[in-house]
This record gives structure tokens, C-alpha cells and sequence, in this order.
């Protein structure tokens, strides 16, 4: 019985979760939460990450002995290092405004099919890429020697040591999915110096043990793992098949299939599918799908806390009043999001809620027919078939979502579990300490015997939800 402890930063907390590992045993049990918010200051919003660092070194304190630790979080936000190592600046978050515009700038002198048919990433305005193309001309930027993304920034607080973890590298838009390496060709034609790209390191590969100055006698080493917190969580869909597809539900829905080659297309470009690194080599294709940001965020605006009181209501609503595409990007900065839906709604022609419930509603039902598109469209675009939707992370526990999105696809969903994450950057540790061995289906099989999916059967009506796809459009 070997013990591990894996490092979370997510949309509103990071958590510090103690794992049993052996053959036929998998526990994961919560030791540290605390709250994970953006600070805006000087107009622009940024991650609190010293206050970050310190909660996750009372939590590793808190995990007792393990045999090593492990971090992940979001894709795609950075910390630059001067040449003395020192952190300039704190990072800032993807959902700051300083991208807006930058896409089309950066296209103009790299084309976005060319950008494409290297990196297979979809065009996101907060890829890093673009993120580092607005910091390029400040005076932090010029004094830049090393750029770390946030959980390789944790890592190298914790040993002193640099890397950038495959899985999240290639969420940069700098990352040549293909050959697996850094795509320095790209950084050179958007005047970035490849040199501040730290190696690459896979996921499983021993980081060090932790530096004195961190005080965690109790942790023999860091282990780098899936450090994208998709990519953890899907090494913990517990899948029995290769048929499948993914919903990693939480603040965003990541809609795909995973696959051994990327889909580099122009059809694949244009229905903007991503083709991110995977562990063990393998491609997640997918979709950011808005998710449950829209309700989060809603629920901040009518300052309500009852989720489930909010859902079961929403439940009592007429199915499908109101659709509307998730997906608009007008939608992806913190704001005023009922608000925004209710134009959304008019702007279609469609009844425009007026009720919280009626509002949660109209977002499970517009979510539902978003995976709906989804999962068709990975399918579709990758010419693979799917006979189970699988949800993984907090949306499993929603119910009516769930049921909506079996209904909406037309297949079988499994739910849970809601900790897939943990439980995948778990994995990757325990296999690479021999805790667990063989493949990704190996450890899925461990996950299966050692936790409880739920099971939700289409039902309803087809046409109806093929129209309500149709709507989005
Ligand atoms: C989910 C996630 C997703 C990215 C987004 C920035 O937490 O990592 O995979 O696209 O955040």
C-alpha cells in the first residue's frame, strides 16, 4: 500500500487530496481546501499564487508520509522567471480582457492554417500564444529569461527545478503535437525566443525531492503528472471501451475522444476542435463547451448558493423553451451572464427567461444539446464511434444535466467519478512509483473496481433535440 497526494487548483478552490494506492485498493480523501479568486488590480485580473503556494504547503503538511505529490490545474497560464529565477509579477488569468483582439493580430503574420497544422490547438483568445503576444513589449516581459505554466511553477517552488510538462505544453499554441516538442518554428515567426521554453518533461517522470526551505520532511519527491488538469481527468474516465466519448464537466464541458494521431483538418479548424497531449501519447480531441461557468456565474449575479435547489427546480421547467449557443464566446469573461443569455434568447427569437429556474433551465438545455454537438461532431471530424458518453468531475453529480445529455446524444451516460482528476494525476504517480502497472486501460480497470459510476439511459424524443441543435445554428 503505497500513499500519494495530488495538488489541485480549480476555477473557485485548490484542494490537496491523500490517495491509497495498491492493486485492488484506490481511496482519495480531501485534506486542505481553500479558495482559489482571481485578484483584479491595476485592471487587470491575476492568480493570488504565493497565497496559492502557501495553502498547498499546509495541505502536503496535512497529507502526512506519501511517496510523492503531484500538481495540476488550468491550461494555458504562465509565471515568467527573470534570470535569477525570481517570478515576475503574479500570472495572470485566461479570463482577462488583455487578449481581447490578439488572435487576428497574430493570425496576420501567422496563419491561423498554418498555426493549426502544427500545434492542432483550437483557437482559444486566451492560448497562451496569444497571452504572451500581449505581454510582449512590457518591461516584465523584456526582463523574462524562463517561462513556467502554473503547475510547473508550483513544481519548481517545491525542488528548485524547471520543466514544462508535456500535457499542459501543448495547450500553449507553441507545441508541435506531432513531434511532441516545443514548436519553435512558431515562436521564432511571433518574435518569441524559444530559449524561454524550459524542457519538456512526460508525465511519470520523477521532478525531485522537495527543497529544505519547503518544510515537507514528510514528501519523498514530486512526480510530474498530467499537470492539465483535462488531461488527469481523463486518465480517470473509468471506460471499459475504446468507443467512447468524455465529458470533463465542471467550469468548462470538454466534449471529445481520444485518439493515438491528431485530426489537423481544415474541417476540423473551422469546427474549431482542439487536439491536445494526452498521457501516455495519446490525443484528446475535443471541444470547450462554456459549462457550468454559466450557472456559477449566474448564481454570483442573483447571489444564490443553493445549487441543488436551483437544479431541482430548474427540472420543473418546460424542456427545451429556451436554447441558446453555450458556446459565444461573449459569454467567457466574469460578468452579468443572465443578462447576456436573455439577449442571446432574444437575439434567436427565442422566449427570454425571467426566473432563475427558468434560467438554469435554459442552460442545462442549451449544455445538453452543446454535448449533443459535440460528441457528433468528434465523431464526425475524427471518423471514430462512440457507444458511451462518459461524465467525469462536479457535473456528474448533477442529475438533471446528466439525464439531459443522454437524452441529447442518444447514448448511455456513465457519471462519475466527480474527483476524476485527482484520481488521474493519482495514477500517473502510483504507476510511475510501481504501485499500479500497464496501460491507461489498466488503470481504468483499477478505477472501475474501486468506484461507482451512475448509469443514464436515453430517453425522449430525437427529432426534438435535432431541432434544438439545429437552433444553435
Ligand atoms: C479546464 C481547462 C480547459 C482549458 C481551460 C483554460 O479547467 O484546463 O481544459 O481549456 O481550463
Amino acid at each position: 500500500m503505497k500513499r500519494f497526494a495530488a495538488v489541485d487548483l480549480g476555477a473557485s478552490s485548490g484542494r490537496v487530496m491523500r490517495s491509497l494506492v495498491d492493486a485492488d485498493r484506490f481511496e482519495l480523501t480531501e485534506v486542505h481546501r481553500f479558495p482559489n479568486e482571481p485578484v483584479r488590480v491595476g485592471g487587470t485580473l491575476h492568480w493570488d499564487v504565493l497565497a496559492l503556494y502557501r495553502e498547498i504547503l499546509t495541505g502536503l503538511r496535512a497529507a502526512g508520509e506519501v511517496t510523492s505529490a503531484g500538481v495540476d490545474s488550468w491550461a494555458v497560464d504562465y509565471g515568467l522567471l527573470d534570470a535569477s529565477g525570481a517570478l515576475l509579477g503574479n500570472p495572470v488569468h485566461y479570463r482577462d480582457s488583455r487578449t481581447d483582439g490578439v488572435p487576428d493580430r497574430v493570425e496576420a503574420l501567422v496563419g491561423a492554417d498554418r498555426l493549426y497544422a502544427t500545434t492542432g490547438l483550437q483557437r482559444q483568445p486566451f492560448n497562451t500564444l496569444f497571452q504572451l503576444a500581449s505581454a510582449r513589449g512590457t518591461p516584465q516581459f523584456a526582463l523574462a529569461r524562463t517561462l513556467l505554466l502554473v503547475p510547473d511553477l508550483i513544481t519548481y517552488w517545491l525542488t528548485g527545478v524547471t520543466g514544462a510538462e508535456v500535457t499542459n505544453a501543448s495547450t500553449t499554441q507553441l507545441f508541435d503535437l506531432n513531434r511532441r516538442a516545443w514548436a519553435a518554428d512558431v515562436m521564432r515567426e511571433v518574435g518569441l525566443d524559444p530559449a524561454l521554453f524550459p524542457p519538456l518533461r512526460e508525465p511519470g517522470a520523477v521532478v525531485g525531492p522537495p527543497l529544505p526551505e519547503a518544510s515537507l520532511s514528510t514528501v519523498d519527491a514530486v512526480v510530474s503528472v498530467g499537470s492539465h488538469d483535462t488531461a488527469s481527468a481523463v486518465v480517470g474516465v473509468p471506460t471499459s471501451t475504446p468507443n467512447f466519448a468524455y465529458v470533463s464537466c465542471g467550469t468548462w464541458s470538454l466534449v471529445g475522444v481520444e485518439l493515438s494521431n491528431p485530426v489537423l483538418t481544415e474541417a476540423s479548424r473551422l469546427a474549431n476542435f482542439t487536439n491536445e497531449g494526452g498521457v501516455d501519447g495519446t490525443v484528446r480531441y475535443l471541444r470547450n463547451v462554456m459549462g457550468l461557468w454559466l450557472l456559477q456565474e449566474s448564481m454570483r449575479v442573483w447571489d444564490e448558493h443553493d445549487v441543488s435547489a436551483l437544479v431541482a427546480a430548474a427540472a420543473r421547467e418546460p424542456a427545451l423553451a429556451a436554447v441558446f449557443d453555450p458556446d459565444d464566446p461573449v459569454f467567457l469573461p466574469p460578468g452579468d451572464t443572465p443578462a447576456r443569455i436573455a439577449a442571446a434568447c432574444a437575439r434567436a427569437g427565442q422566449p427570454v427567461p425571467t426566473t432563475p429556474a427558468a434560467f438554469t433551465r435554459s442552460i442545462m438545455d442549451s449544455l445538453a444539446v452543446a454535448h449533443r454537438r459535440a460528441v457528433r461532431e468528434a465523431q464526425e471530424l475524427s471518423g471514430t464511434h462512440v457507444d458511451v458518453v462518459h461524465i467525469v468531475g462536479g457535473g456528474a453529480r448533477n442529475a438533471l444535466l446528466c439525464q439531459l445529455t443522454a437524452d441529447a446524444c442518444g447514448l448511455p451516460v456513465l457519471a462519475g467519478p466527480v474527483e476524476a482528476t485527482a484520481l488521474g494525476n493519482v495514477l500517473v504517480q502510483a504507476r510511475s512509483a510501481g504501485a499500479v502497472g500497464g496501460d491507461l486501460a489498466a488503470m481504468r480497470a483499477l478505477l472501475r473496481a474501486t468506484h461507482e459510476v451512475v448509469r443514464y439511459e436515453p430517453a425522449g424524443n430525437a427529432r426534438e433535440w435535432a431541432l434544438a441543435e439545429a437552433r444553435l445554428r
